[in-house]
Formats: structure tokens, C-alpha cells, sequence
């Protein structure tokens, strides 16, 4: 299958694609909420993972319910962004000639605010075809499709080459795969010294095993949680040794808290991630790797 330079989407199927990851690539393909739509719609940066830090709830107190609406849906894409700017942080340093990997990149948003920050070439793969598409039509519409590409393909098996990549990091994704087989694709594409990042949800070790929450969580994404503990096993595992660590729970609450006040974009799961980073059963962490 020849890999095109760059935004044609590349489909390479893997043979060893589960049941499970083609019902996922059937939830992303047919993904449409306008949490996600509305607030990308924005600026043209379009995110699935959720907001960090103190929200501007004056946007609660609009009394005209048009303006209300687009001041929560602006809000909101701003918390957003600022999670991919704090992960894209980490990233760091790197040069123009540098190549990054965006495993499970969604609409590709992520991979366009590490190519704005670092001016570098970036490849993002998600399992979902339409997700593809539509990620490589923003790369041409922004005129970066030179330096960002997406591809249809699994990221426990890219097919990229060995040792290309300064950096890579999964925003939100790693819930849907085995952390090994993971881990050692990033270690297999990382060049020594290349620098690995995650921002995810993952439970709490110290409360137990997975709450009620957290697999409510699971059933309404298709996905599992992995346990604190198995980030840091399966790293030691595939040389990634962690260098940041960051609990970023106390950080997440105040998006959640403002996205249950906004009507229209409202999915039904808001309660159920304020319950479970309440009552400590579930956790947001940033983890920073090298990988050795
Ligand atoms: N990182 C992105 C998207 C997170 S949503 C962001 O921050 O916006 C989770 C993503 O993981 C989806 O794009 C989904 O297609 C992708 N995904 C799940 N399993 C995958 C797999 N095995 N290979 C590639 N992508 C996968
Ligand atoms: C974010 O996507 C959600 C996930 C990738 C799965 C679960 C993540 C955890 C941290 C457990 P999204 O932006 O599409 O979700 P939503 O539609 O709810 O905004
Ligand atoms: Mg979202």
C-alpha cells in the first residue's frame, strides 16, 4: 500500500483489526454531537477530549439566550483548547524538520495545534475512515496539508517507520486498546530521547476497582478505563520512562460543570464524570515520557 506524501487519506486496513475496534470505527464514524461540531465550528479546530481549568461562568448570567448559547459554546472550545496547548506543551522542544504522532487523533485538531506550535510534520491515525477524511479536508483547508497528514489505520500497527518520530502522545484514546501492545508501538516509533505524552481518564488504584462511573463511562463510549497503576507498568514495560506527572482531576471540574448548564450541547454523561472525579473513584492525568 504506497503512503501518500501528505492529506489523501491512507486506508490501510489491518488484518488483525478486532470485532471490538471495528464496532468503535462504527461509534466514530457515525459521530455527530454538536459538542463537538459546534464548538470546532469555531475556529476550525476540532476536538474529542474535554476541558481544563477555571471556567468563565459570567457566561451563565447572559440574559439574551441566543448570545448565552454562543458565549457557553465559546467557553467551552476554550477550556478545550487550552488542554491540547498544555499537552502540545510537553511536546517540546522541536524543530520544522521534526515528525510527530497523533495516535487516535479524532478530527485532528491536536495535530494541527502541535504543527501551529512547532511548525512540524505531523501523522495522525484514527480507526475511523470518515474521521480521516474529514481531518486531511481541514489540513488542505488551513494550506498545512504539506506537514499534516491523517490516516486511516490502527495505531497499535501504523506501518511508519522505526525510530521517525521526535514525539508522539495519545489525547483521550488510550482507553480503547491494551497499553503494551500501545506502548511498544510508541517505542518502536520514537527515536531515542523522543518524547511520549498522554492526557487521559483513568481509575483510581487507590479507591478500588473501576466504580459504578467509570463503567458507566465505559458503556457510553465503547471503551475501557485502565487503572492508574497499568500506565506506569506497561511504560516500564516498553522503555518510556516517565519525566512529568501531573493530576489534572481538581482542573477538569469546572468544564464539566459549566457543559452540564449547556442545554444545547448536553450528551447526558456530565453527571456521571463530576460523580466519579468526585468521589474519587476516577482521575484526569497527564503523563510525560522519554523514551530510553
Ligand atoms: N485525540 C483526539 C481524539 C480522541 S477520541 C482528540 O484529542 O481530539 C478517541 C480517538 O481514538 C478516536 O479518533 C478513535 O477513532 C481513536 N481510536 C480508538 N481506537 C483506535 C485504534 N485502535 N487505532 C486508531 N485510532 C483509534
Ligand atoms: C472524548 O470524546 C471521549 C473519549 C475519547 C472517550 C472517553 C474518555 C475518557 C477520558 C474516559 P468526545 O469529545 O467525542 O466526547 P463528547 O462527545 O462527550 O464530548
Ligand atoms: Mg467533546
Amino acid at each position: 500500500m504506497a503512503t501518500a506524501p501528505h492529506a489523501r487519506t491512507t486506508t490501510a486496513p489491518v488484518p488483525t483489526q478486532s470485532t471490538y475496534q471495528t464496532r468503535v470505527a462504527d461509534y466514530w464514524n457515525a459521530e455527530e454531537n454538536p459538542v463537538n461540531l459546534e464548538l470546532g465550528r469555531i475556529d476550525d479546530l476540532y476536538h474529542h477530549h474535554y476541558g481544563i481549568g477555571a471556567a468563565d461562568r459570567s457566561v451563565l448570567d447572559e440574559t439574551d439566550p441566543d448570545l448565552r448559547r454562543e458565549r457557553l459554546t465559546a467557553e467551552l472550545h476554550r477550556l478545550e483548547q487550552e488542554q491540547a496547548v498544555l499537552l502540545s506543551s510537553h511536546l517540546g522542544p522541536l524543530s520544522r524538520d521534526d515528525r510527530v504522532f497523533d495516535a487516535g487523533c479524532g478530527r485532528g485538531g491536536g495535530s494541527v495545534v502541535a504543527n501551529l506550535r512547532y511548525d512540524c510534520h505531523a501523522d495522525g491515525v484514527t480507526i475511523s475512515a470518515k474521521q480521516a477524511e474529514f481531518a486531511n479536508a481541514q489540513a488542505r483547508k488551513r494550506g498545512i496539508d504539506d506537514k499534516v497528514a491523517y490516516h486511516h489505520r490502527n495505531m497499535l500497527d501504523t506501518g511508519f517507520r522505526s525510530g521517525a518520530y521526535a514525539a508522539s502522545w495519545n489525547n483521550e484514546s488510550t482507553m480503547y486498546v491494551e497499553l503494551d501492545l500501545l506502548f511498544a508501538e510508541h517505542a518502536r516509533l520514537l527515536r531515542r530521547g523522543g518524547r511520549y505524552v498522554t492526557i487521559t481518564g483513568c481509575y483510581n488504584d487507590a479507591y478500588g476497582r473501576a466504580s459504578r462511573e467509570v463503567s458507566l463511562i465505559n458503556a457510553h463510549y465503547i471503551c475501557d478505563i485502565h487503572p492508574r497503576s497499568e500506565y506506569f507498568r506497561a511504560m516500564a514495560r516498553n522503555r518510556l520512562v516517565p519525566v512529568h506527572v501531573q493530576d489534572l482531576t481538581a482542573d477538569a471540574l469546572p468544564y464539566w460543570e459549566l457543559r452540564k448548564q449547556a442545554d444545547h450541547l448536553v450528551t447526558g454523561i456530565e453527571d456521571t464524570f463530576l460523580t466519579a472525579y468526585k468521589n474519587g473513584s476516577f482521575q484526569y492525568l497527564l503523563i510525560a515520557a522519554d523514551r530510553v
